[in-house]
């Protein structure tokens, strides 16, 4: 059995969160993964405050676990989302894609634990100082908005900084990927790819062909001049979106014509116009299954390799 402070932190059975992917993680994927003892993740993404109430309705409506909201900080409904997220008083927040300092004594005194996500050794000092519950240090082996280090880089680092629990992403899919998070010091996992796969998300089928589909080389990071890179695979349209930037179109055509791209791929499967977010995992995910078994899965896979870890040491 695999038991750490995290569990104790936050009154879940396995140190495994579901990543707040937007358009994609709602209450129906959160509760699954919390019922199946992991921590589900609602998504708020760039989606008002009404929409991130009614999915913690259903998602209450569904478990008695914890589960939590993922902030999006980019998103114009951000200041909104916070509000719904202190008044519901959901569990735990995550936050992606910025720096959520304005509202953490908001979320605490709400009785909220924050959990923001971390893509450098500064910003993990930082939250730290603010009061956050634990760190979410993810590498850019993630899908979607990426940072500029490696999970292997980033974990070990972050761990040197913090006392707090640290709760490893980008990169893992399985058992092996859970032991080897471990081993850089976190006691934690968040996974966002293996997930889509799972069967209580609603994204289309062919979103879940593609993962399924997917070989190594199959994700691309575009976004990278307009400072907001984000790794998708590689379709039609992050290739022509690449094909754009480095061809010289101006910040703002380039911003105009990546919006409501998720959305595209994620309820019409969309290959031409879609953008199909995803991590560099998704060769590793091999098929569809409940989310309670996936969770339970990269446990199981990761126990017996912990305890032979000590084999090749004299
Ligand atoms: O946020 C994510 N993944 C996302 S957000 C998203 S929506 C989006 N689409 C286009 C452009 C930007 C966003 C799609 N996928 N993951 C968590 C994450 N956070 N990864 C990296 C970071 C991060 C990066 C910089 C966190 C903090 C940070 O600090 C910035 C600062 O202010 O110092």
């Amino acid at each position: 059995m695999i038991h750490t402070p995290l569990c104790d932190l936050l009154g879940i059975q396995y140190p495994v969160f579901q990543g707040g992917m937007a358009w994609i993680a709602d209450g129906k994927l959160a509760a699954a993964v919390s019922q199946g003892g992991g921590l589900g993740i609602i998504a708020a993404g760039n989606a008002p405050g009404d929409y991130v109430r009614e999915q913690i309705q259903i998602a209450k409506s569904l478990t008695d676990k914890p589960f939590g909201v993922n902030l999006m900080l980019m998103s114009p409904f951000a200041d909104e989302v916070a509000q719904v997220v202190a008044e519901e008083k959901v569990a735990v927040v995550t936050t992606g894609a910025g720096n959520p300092t304005k509202y953490m004594a908001q979320w605490k005194e709400a009785g909220v634990k924050v959990i923001p996500v971390v893509a450098s050794v500064a910003m993990a000092k930082l939250m730290t100082r603010l009061g956050a519950s634990a760190l979410i240090a993810e590498g850019g082996e993630s899908g979607g908005h990426v940072g500029e280090l490696t999970t292997m880089v980033l974990v070990p680092q972050v761990c040197d900084v913090t006392s707090l629990p640290v709760i490893a992403a980008g990169g893992i899919a399985d058992g092996r990927g859970v032991a080897a998070a471990f081993m850089l010091g976190a006691c934690g996992v968040q996974m966002g790819t293996r997930f889509l796969s799972a069967e209580e998300c609603s994204i289309h089928p062919e979103y879940k062909n593609r993962i399924l589909k997917a070989t190594d080389l199959c994700t691309m990071v575009t976004g990278k001049k307009t400072g907001h890179p984000v790794r998708s695979l590689r379709t039609n349209f992050p290739r022509e979106y690449a094909k754009a930037e480095f061809g010289g179109v101006d910040e703002a055509t380039l911003d105009e014509m990546a919006t409501g791209r998720l959305r595209l791929a994620v309820e019409e499967g969309d290959l031409e116009k879609g953008c199909f977010l995803s991590g560099q995992v998704a060769a590793m995910v091999k098929k569809i299954q409940p989310a309670e078994e996936i969770v339970r899965d990269v446990i199981e896979g990761a126990e017996p390799i912990l305890k032979g870890a000590m084999k090749w040491v004299r």
